[in-house]
């Protein structure tokens, strides 16, 4: 991802009953506005710092439809691949796998719980990248997990509101 010359903010994150979390969010119209890049800028560095592997937009209180996807091993995911970080703006799952998994999630706005959810084992993405290219590509296991938790978070739905075994 291209960083803006200006130092990256640490952003606060929305914590489960705001909502902001439970709205849908609205499409970007102008991926090059400069403040675009520096919000997915500022998005990544707040990932980071609250050691995620993935955050959207509305969980930095702004109802837009941008994620960041970063996978790297972890103790639940041992097999998980490390990625540079992918910054999706209007993501849209296009295609998804029948055939699910059940898999151990959190999240940074939901403080502390930890649920099993099914998702889908395989899915089909389209997104523009921060150059506005559109792109399709195809993820599975953890990633395509990632991605369900992320664009779920653009559509105002939690991972616990998916979970049938709250851990
Ligand atoms: O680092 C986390 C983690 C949790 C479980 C397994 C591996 C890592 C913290 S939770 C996290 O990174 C969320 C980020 C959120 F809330 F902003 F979306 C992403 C996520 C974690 C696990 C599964 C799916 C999505
Ligand atoms: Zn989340």
């Amino acid at each position: 991802m291209n960083a803006p010359l200006t130092a990256a903010k640490i952003l606060a994150i929305a914590q489960q009953g705001e909502l902001i979390l439970s709205q849908r969010a609205q499409a970007v119209s102008n991926p090059l506005d400069p403040e675009i890049q520096t919000l997915i800028h500022n998005m990544q560095a707040t990932m980071l710092s609250a050691n995620g592997v993935g955050i959207a937009a509305p969980q930095v209180f702004q109802s837009l439809r941008i994620i960041i996807v970063a996978s790297r091993p972890n103790p639940r995911y041992p097999e998980a691949p490390l990625m540079e970080p992918i910054a999706m703006i209007n993501p849209e799952i296009f295609w998804q796998s029948n055939e699910t998994c059940l898999g151990e999630e959190g999240c940074l706005s939901v403080q502390e719980t930890r649920a099993q959810v099914a998702r889908a084992e395989r899915l089909t993405v389209r997104y523009l990248n921060e150059k506005v290219e559109s792109i399709e590509a195809e993820f599975s296991g953890f990633v395509a997990r990632i991605i369900q938790h992320e664009v779920d978070h653009l559509e105002g739905i939690l991972f616990i509101d998916r979970s049938q075994i709250e851990l």
